[in-house]
């Protein structure tokens, strides 16, 4: 494989989803592990009973079909951490710091497993070794250095297992702070916040035998095809048997279109492929929550008409009156929004809007699903609350077959935030610490992203724990954030593999090497499994199926359990014997966390247990005792006011997406198969029409520069403008390459999620015309 960048080659890609193209792309993976028999043999038990939980997506299976289940992607995320090349002492040896800041992201994770702790010798801009012990050491002198423990920020990933999440959370409150930053912040955040208030419980409602029943499922800002591929046999199956599967999405991903079934040998061999959609809609970025407003004001419409006519009800006015509150303001919203605005916002025509309403209404029972193209905006909140309203006119919410249905990222986010990494924790977690633990938890909200890379920039924290992600790039205004960091005293990375984040050091800086997901975690008392929670609120063990690539790495739980016991001694827990048996952890969870009685027997069920969901149950513990309609408005202008207080228009709107080979900030190639891209990920994409516009050709150098009003200057440079079927005035680019173009202060309102999928921008030729990045 290269690992250099070549000029782009683009060529739109015609085949299905999935299927031959997918099998070879896992061969090759395989290939490139260094350990394919080895890793065939783990990869057939991912995500089966006994064997170990797909460290890819979030995406949930039935929980009583035995098959091998894993996809193109879940094999490229076994084979990458699962390989045989090793960053250790000689490595770091090689290389400074400063040497390797040059490497690009793909070039830096490609390098191999790390093995052993390092510590960041300044003098000479190495990496050397350090024991685990003095590692331990050095945290623990500067947390316990600091004059408040409000200084230290915990920044979690969405891989960290319940039992490592837990301890980590009870470590952190321990030690007397909700500094909890964590990448759900950047992903989900809009969608807990929105359900919550909405329906009270911050997670999706439907479970996986749902969609065996729906009608119609609608698959907003989501693109399965390469993020969560498992998906796309649910809904196959839907559109064999007669369910509406309708798409919002600008573009037309290839994995939404057409799709073969990797399993099913006849639709390979036969080459056929199948429709995956009924209906596609491509709305302007931003603006699915007036299409949603325009469907529900379609239904009202409807339903006084059949009021009218005395024919059957369009709302479900019993499940309305006996479950809801708030419905005569939403429907006063409703009547209030002009048919313009939605027309305008939305990007699509009130013809469009109308198909979709009449598939809404036409089904009895309506799965709504979603994912970064709704929560990434500034009125996420909202636009999810829309989703829930529709949801709720026609009692789509507690029942068989319907249901709300936010598809989550990383494959245990959901079940972090479940063991508690929270920011702004529920009192019902904090009193349950305290009566188990008899310690006095800190009860102010802590840092979320946001405000955590503020504090590190302006001083106030200085201490940064990250437990695995990658915080120096997944984070918005990438120069701010690596100088947040920097100007910390210390950084501390719990990582499997090498990123940016190990080069963007504080003063002091420590790199902690963990097992993954597919490793043998063995402790005193003998090999542990850990536990995660999928999208459908599902909780199932997880066994490390391969011998760790170093004797040296210590699991996720064993290194927080170290570092807590050098900074708090035996308190509020025995670290060791935690550390010993996971079971233990797991008691303490039973014991404070709602849902997990019993935890260590009923975890032994084959496929796992389900933990329950009170919106299905159709108990809403909101503040109303009842679900909530909310009746915003529109918003006045997506643009925001920094920008339009620039005096200039935007040549596009940018929105940042995933290429097909990249897990977030982990680049697995050059290349993007569906959108037909190869060799390069410095592209832009954009219509055809507008690169003529604005006086560009195709294939052209552009600099993108970011319109905001603060006076900083937020540009990538050297981006080739690929045409594409984009709807006109709209750009895309990859992530994480354009992050440093996402204002820090362009957040979502009440969610604080960086809106990468709403990014005003003006191109510029490039200066350096020609060159490859
Ligand atoms: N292989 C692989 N799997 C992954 C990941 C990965 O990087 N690689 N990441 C994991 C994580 S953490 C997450 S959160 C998920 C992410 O899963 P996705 O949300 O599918 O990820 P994105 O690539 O950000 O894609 C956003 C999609 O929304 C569309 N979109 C953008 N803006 C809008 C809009 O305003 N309206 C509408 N209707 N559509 C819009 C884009 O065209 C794109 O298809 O995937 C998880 N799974
Ligand atoms: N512009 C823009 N920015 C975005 C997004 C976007 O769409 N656009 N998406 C956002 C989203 S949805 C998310 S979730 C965040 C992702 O943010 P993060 O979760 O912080 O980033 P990842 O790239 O998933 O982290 C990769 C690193 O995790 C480490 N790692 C992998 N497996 C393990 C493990 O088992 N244990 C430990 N300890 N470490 C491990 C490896 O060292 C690897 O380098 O990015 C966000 N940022
Ligand atoms: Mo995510």
């Amino acid at each position: 494989m290269s690992l250099q960048p070549v000029e782009p080659r683009y060529k739109p890609y015609k085949g299905a989803a999935a299927g031959w193209g997918a099998l070879k792309s896992v061969t090759r993976f395989w290939l490139d592990s260094k350990q394919p028999f080895k890793n065939l043999r783990a990869l057939l038990k991912t995500n089966q009973n006994g064997g170990f939980d797909c460290p890819g997506c979030a995406w949930g299976d039935s929980p009583e079909d035995g098959r091998i289940k894993f996809c193109e992607n879940g094999a490229k995320a076994v084979n990458w951490e699962a390989t045989k090349r090793r960053v250790d002492a000689a490595f770091f040896a090689r290389y400074s710091v400063s040497q390797l800041r040059e490497q690009s992201d793909y070039w830096l994770e490609y390098q191999g497993r790390l093995t052993q702790p390092m510590r960041y010798d300044s003098q000479t801009d190495h990496y050397v070794p350090v024991s685990w012990e003095h590692a331990f050491a050095q945290i623990a002198r500067h947390l316990r250095g600091l004059e408040s423990p409000h200084q230290a920020e915990f920044y979690t990933s969405g891989r960290a297992s319940n039992e490592a999440a837990y301890l980590y959370q009870l470590f952190v409150r321990a030690f007397g702070t909700n500094n909890f930053p964590d990448c759900s912040n950047m992903c989900h955040e809009a969608s807990g916040v929105a359900l919550g208030q909405s329906i009270g419980v911050g997670k999706g409602s439907v479970t996986f035998h749902d969609f065996e029943h729906s009608d119609a499922i609608f698959v907003l800002g989501q693109n399965p095809g390469t993020n969560h591929p498992r998906m796309l046999e649910p809904l196959r199956e839907a559109v064999k048997r007669g369910a509406q599967v309708v798409c919002f999405n600008p573009l037309k991903e290839r994995g939404l279109e057409r799709f073969q079934h990797p399993q099913h040998a006849l639709e390979m061999l036969s080459n056929g492929s199948r429709p995956l959609n009924t209906a596609f809609f491509r709305p302007a970025l931003g603006g699915d929550m007036a299409a949603l407003r325009g469907i529900a004001k379609f239904l009202l419409q409807w339903e006084r008409e059949a009021q009218a006519k005395g024919e059957p009800a369009v709302f479900d006015h019993a499940f309305i009156a006996e479950h809801t509150e708030g419905v005569d303001a939403y429907l006063a919203e409703l009547d209030a929004t002009p048919w313009e605005r939605i027309e305008q916002q939305s990007g699509l025509t009130l013809d469009e809007i109308e198909i979709s309403a009449r598939i809404y209404r036409d089904a009895r029972s309506v799965i709504i699903c979603w994912a970064m193209g709704i929560t990434q905006h500034r009125h996420s909140v909202p636009t999810i609350q829309e989703i829930v309203n529709l949801q709720l006119l026609r009692g789509n919410v507690g029942r068989p077959g319907a249901g709300l249905c936010p598809v989550r990222g990383h494959s245990n986010v959901q079940g972090d935030r479940t063991m508690g990494i929270n920011d702004r924790p529920p009192a019902a977690l904090l009193d349950a610490l305290e009566r188990r633990f008899q310690f006095k938890v800190p009860r102010q909200n802590g840092h979320n992203t946001v405000e955590a890379i503020n504090a590190m920039l302006e001083g106030q924290a200085k201490v940064f724990i990250g437990l695995g992600g990658n915080f120096a790039q997944a984070t918005p205004d990438s120069p701010r954030t690596h100088a947040a960091l920097q100007n910390c005293e210390l950084t501390v990375q719990i990582s499997t593999k090498l990123n940016r984040s190990h080069l963007t050091t504080g003063r002091e800086a420590l790199i902690l090497p963990c097992l993954g997901r597919t490793d043998i975690d063995r402790q005193a008392e003998g090999s542990q499994a850990v536990t995660v929670e999928d999208s459908f609120s599902m909780i199932h063990a997880s066994y490390g199926q391969l011998e760790p690539s170093s004797r040296e790495m210590r699991s996720e739980p064993a290194i927080i359990a170290g570092i807590a016991k050098a900074t708090l001694g035996d308190h509020p827990v025995d670290w060791d014997a935690m550390v010993a048996n996971y079971d233990r952890v797991r008691e303490l969870i039973a014991d404070t966390i709602p849902g997990f009685q019993d935890f260590n027997q009923r975890v032994q069920n084959p496929g796992g247990f389900y933990l329950g969901n009170t919106a299905n149950a159709r108990q809403w513990s909101t503040s109303s005792g009842r679900a909530n309609f909310t009746a915003s408005p529109l918003p006045a202008d997506l643009l925001h006011e920094k920008v339009r207080s620039t005096g200039e228009t935007p040549h596009l709107i940018l929105q940042t997406l995933r290429s097909h080979d990249q897990y977030n900030t982990t680049i697995y190639s050059l290349d993007d198969r569906y959108r037909g891209v190869r060799g390069q990920r410095e592209v832009v994409f954009a219509n055809e029409a507008d690169i003529r516009r604005l006086g560009f050709e195709p294939g052209q150098k552009v600099d993108l520069v970011t319109l905001w009003d603060d006076g900083v200057e937020r540009r990538v440079s050297g981006f080739s403008l690929l045409a594409f079927d984009i709807p006109t005035g709209q750009a895309a680019a990859y992530y994480p390459e354009t992050n440093p173009l996402v204002p820090l202060e362009s957040y979502g309102d009440g969610s604080y999620t960086p809106t990468s999928k709403f990014v005003a921008i003006r191109l510029e030729a490039s200066r350096d015309n020609g060159r490859i990045h």
